[in-house]
């Protein structure tokens, strides 16, 4: 470009390259190499190609719907034209297209075929993996319809089989997805507040009468939810689990009014609406009652597509942050020949490397106990693991997501360049199925009755004590000590008393996350002997072995007096 008095600048003619992706499956070798270390070689030769060929459309055609989602939110039409109330959430093409993906490429189907036994829940949320972050979060109707059809399989019978076999099923006319309606008004985290009510028809056929404040894709056609049947005590045990079939064969909702769609941060593709259930027809599953600890086994698999849909967020943002540092030119050389960027990108790749692994420990767990094959330990591992995996994932999914904005420079901060959207549908990661607080607690209840903090001491010293090795030695000396300070704050804690527990109980989480990553990290680096894999393992037990938050009386002093809550009213 020429300046008006002749000058040619140029600056002016630089253009910046958009990021690109390759084969997501290929590209990604913290993937291929944790599949090469935990799946049988003859299992791994056989899912392959599956796992590339969706790793090429995560780069393509599934990207490019995703897209296209993105910028068609859903619509509700309460009324059609001549004034019936219809309340049609209408959707678009695209997000129909990720419906019939989603089933032909059996990121449900796969964990109940079970074709590789315990296996099968590492293959099939590797395809989540791929296939999440270019799906605007078609992921989160999956995340319940696979709830959904583990709780049927645990407490359905044989009037909920045709549902579960809809919702397992690869054939794209078959295939439903289900909600799951758990928040009301009162709020998400305290369900035992639910309100709905339920009225026995005959038998196990109900109407359910109330307000469902969040309700994640609408579209679906059943959904599961909580109500109190009629003169059943207050509380979580008071409520009971039940299953509604959305639509009337005309497709018209069935007794369910359509409020509104909720206008959010992010997740724009994804229609989340508020309900009045008006004598809305539902099936009540799994028995009257203790309806909080069934529909647990539903979010509890929800929790961990929450932890893998993370890991594939903060996977998709490295590799566009790296593609992008590859060719932006500053200060006379690409971003990614500059240390402090270096420095920047690779203590991106360690957060993603220990949160990947932790992510898929819990998996591998969840893919044993589904085939009945998990020891009582490992039970007890599972349920303690569950919501460490999921609010650790979550917290640093977030974290990640604003440093790869800020990588971008002004870039990021466009709207147009898709970057931002990396951090408004993270966001999103620490609030639903229970927020970082809320899990913290969980984690305390997962050790109320019985000894999980043991099951998970003795495991990790085992591991430990089963991958020694010169260059790791040292790194795991210290996750033994760190599983010391744990096991002392403990029992600290619970001298201490509820109050002192539930104040660290964040710091406790996370020093349980940060551990288990640790080991897991020596564990990877022991097997492969990849110098990325040790040299993680090395500088993760260095760093990020965290520090506890002692409760005691004066730090909770302290505390309400930053928190400006001790004020006398
Ligand atoms: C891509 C990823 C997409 C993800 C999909 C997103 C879709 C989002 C749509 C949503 O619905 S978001 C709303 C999600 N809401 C939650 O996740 C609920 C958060 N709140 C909690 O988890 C609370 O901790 C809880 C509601 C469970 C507290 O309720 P209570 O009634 O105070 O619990 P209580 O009395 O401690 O426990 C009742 C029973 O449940 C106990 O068993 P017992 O009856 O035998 O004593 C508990 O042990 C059991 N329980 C609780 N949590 C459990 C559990 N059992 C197993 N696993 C758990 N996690």
């Amino acid at each position: 470009m020429t300046s008006p008095l002749g000058i040619k600048n140029p600056m002016s003619e630089f253009i910046q390259d958009a990021p690109r992706l390759g084969n997501q499956y290929d590209d990604d070798t913290l993937l291929r190499s944790y599949l090469r270390w935990r799946l049988p070689a003859k299992m791994l030769a056989e899912v392959e190609p599956d796992l590339r060929r969706l790793g090429h459309r995560a780069a393509t055609d599934i990207l490019a719907l995703g897209e296209e989602a993105e910028a068609s939110p859903p619509r509700h039409v309460p009324y059609d034209a001549w004034g019936k109330r219809v309340d049609r959430i209408e959707t678009s093409d695209a997000w129909h297209e990720l419906d019939r993906i989603s089933a032909t490429e059996g990121i449900v189907a796969t964990a109940y075929e079970r074709a590789h036994g315990v296996h099968s829940r590492i293959d099939q949320f590797a395809r989540l993996y791929l296939f999440a972050p270019s799906s605007a979060l078609y992921s989160c109707p999956l995340a319940m319809t696979d709830g959904a059809a583990r709780f049927l399989e645990v407490h359905g019978d044989e009037t909920t089989r045709p549902v579960f076999a809809h919702l397992t099923s690869r054939d794209p006319r078959q295939f439903w997805t289900s909600g799951q309606w758990m928040t009301e008004r009162t709020g998400g985290s305290d369900v035992g507040g639910t309100s709905t009510m339920a009225r026995c028809e005959s038998g196990n056929d109900y109407r359910l009468y109330g307000l469902k404040w969040f309700t994640s894709a609408t579209t679906s056609q059943v959904a599961m939810t909580l109500a109190r049947i009629e003169g059943a005590p207050v509380g979580g045990s008071g409520l009971s689990v039940f299953l509604i079939t959305l639509r009337d064969r005309d497709g018209l909702l069935r007794n369910i009014r359509v409020d509104r769609l909720k206008d959010k941060l992010g997740t724009r593709a994804l229609p989340t609406a508020e309900l009045t259930l008006e004598g809305t027809p539902a099936r009540l599953v799994g028995g009257t009652g203790e309806g909080v600890r069934k529909i647990a086994t539903l979010f509890n698999v929800t929790r961990v597509y929450n932890a893998v849909a993370a890991v594939a967020g903060m996977r998709r943002a490295i590799a566009l942050a790296t593609d992008y540092a590859r060719h932006r030119v500053a200060f006379g050389k690409p971003l990614i020949e500059h240390p402090l960027h270096v420095e920047t990108l690779a203590e991106m790749g360690l957060q993603f490397r220990a949160a990947f692994l932790l992510a898929f420990r819990v998996v591998e767990l969840l893919g044993k106990e589904e085939c009945g094959e998990a020891t009582e330990s490992e039970l007890h591992l599972l349920r303690f693991l569950i919501p460490v995996a999921k609010l650790y994932t979550a917290k640093r999914a977030i974290a990640l997501a604003s440093e790869v904005i800020e990588s971008f420079g002004g870039a990021g901060y466009v709207e147009d360049t898709g970057i931002p959207r990396l951090l408004r549908d993270a966001q999103v990661l620490s609030i639903w199925e229970g927020t970082t607080n809320v899990l913290s607690l969980d984690t305390l209840r997962a050790m109320d009755r019985v000894d999980a903090l043991g099951a998970w001491t003795g495991d990790v010293r085992r591991r430990l004590g089963a991958a020694r090795a010169a260059d790791l030695n040292p790194s795991a000396e210290r996750v033994v000590s760190a599983v010391q300070r744990i096991e002392d704050y403990a029992t600290r804690a619970s001298r201490s008393g509820k109050e002192f527990q539930q104040t660290g109980a964040r710091s406790f989480a996370y020093a349980i996350a940060r551990t288990e990553a640790a080991t897991l990290l020596i564990e990877h680096a022991h097997s492969s002997r990849d110098r990325p894999a040790i040299v993680a393992a090395q500088r993760w037990c260095a760093r990020h072995l965290a520090p506890l938050v002692e409760g005691d009386e004066l730090h909770r002093a302290d505390s309400a007096h930053l928190a400006e809550s001790d004020h006398q009213t």
